[in-house]
């Protein structure tokens, strides 16, 4: 006889997450639920991708001039969308806008938070049909309620999130987030579209044998850097190796994967780009969040990434990312 399991969807979880403090409103639930309808607007444009024509360059470049795909720009209008018409965000920050938009109308303006997004990570990959995600960030807003919401709310360092997560659009679709008090997996359910729990409580392995980094960069790369990817292909049995190394060039996934199995993500500073690539406040300060939350780490090669203090909402930053003990390895290498 069939067993009628039970399943518990995002909304049911974050109500019952709420239910357990008294003074909560409901905000928050709210914006989780609105980023988990967005994503399933996007999750249904991803997986017909190769079949209408939604594929290709917009013809236009990003504030960062890197090329803009079709489906940044569906994403980045669906997560819009939604949080503007919710009631629960007082504006937002796209990567793959110049500019924040404050709501600005009576109802935003009464919206305790706001939210940061990379609506779609990876898009280089869209043509190829490979894993690609969205990251978001929520934040408590520190201007005054009943105002629009200033810039101050969005350069807040990443130590001050409410909540981050991402959406991985792969051979499932998945939902996962993070808030203060652990991190929880979402699979989303075609046949009900709910997202519905699959990987409660994730915690991210001390150790694992993956590492991440574009190899095709190694030249440029710190001597220290180099230094480390060489320690990682020099293990062996003897002292916790060997290692693999997996870089699918698509970070949700190259981190989601990491975060399960354990593993180190490196995006360092090169000779020509110290900073790297990646966007403190779109990708690396929600991951920080997040892998931390699950017991990893994440720094910028000297500090903390969540206690950088962000001067430019499209700042970017070199970024390691994983297990603990790969990480203090990392750091203790000279
Ligand atoms: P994108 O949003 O333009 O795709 O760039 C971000 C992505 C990350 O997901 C990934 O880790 C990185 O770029 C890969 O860059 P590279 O090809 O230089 O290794």
């Amino acid at each position: 006889m069939a067993i009628n399991r039970h399943i518990q969807t995002l909304d049911e979880f974050t109500i019952q997450q709420m239910r357990d403090f008294p003074q909560a409103t409901g905000e928050l639930a709210g914006l989780l639920r609105d980023i988990g309808l967005a994503s399933k607007r996007v999750h249904v444009e991803v997986n017909k991708a190769g079949l209408v024509d939604i594929l290709g360059d917009a013809g236009t470049m990003n504030v960062q001039g890197e090329e803009v795909k079709k489906l940044d720009i569906f994403a980045n209008n669906q997560f819009m969308g939604v949080l503007r018409h919710g009631i629960s965000c007082a504006g937002i920050g796209s990567e793959e806008m110049d500019d924040i938009v404050v709501f600005n109308d009576e109802i935003s303006n009464k919206s305790k938070y706001v939210c940061l997004f990379d609506p779609l990570d990876g898009s280089s990959n869209i043509d190829v049909n490979v894993s690609i995600g969205t990251i978001f960030s929520i934040y408590r807003r520190v201007s005054e309620l009943g105002k629009p919401a200033t810039q101050e709310d969005f350069l807040q360092p990443g130590n001050k999130q409410v909540a981050a997560g991402y959406v991985i659009y792969g051979s499932s679709t998945m939902l996962v987030y993070a808030t203060h008090r652990g991190v929880n997996g979402f699979t989303l359910d075609q046949s009900i579209g709910e997202f519905t729990m699959s990987h409660p409580n994730i915690v991210c392995p001390e150790s694992g044998k993956f590492y991440s980094v574009n190899h095709g960069n190694f030249f440029q790369y710190s001597d220290k850097v180099q230094r480390y990817i060489t320690i990682c292909q020099q293990k062996t049995k003897e002292n916790g190796g060997p290692y693999t190394q997996r870089y699918i060039g698509s970070m949700v996934a190259d981190v989601h994967r990491n975060l399960i199995k354990g593993g180190i993500f490196m995006y360092p500073g090169m000779k020509d780009k110290p900073n790297g690539k990646l966007r403190l406040l779109y990708e690396c300060n929600p991951f920080a969040f997040i892998v931390e939350r699950a017991g990893g780490k994440a720094t910028d090669g000297q500090q903390r990434i969540l206690d950088i203090q962000p001067t430019a909402v499209h700042q970017r930053t070199p970024f390691f990312i994983g297990s603990k003990l790969m990480m203090d390895e990392l750091e203790s290498t000279s």
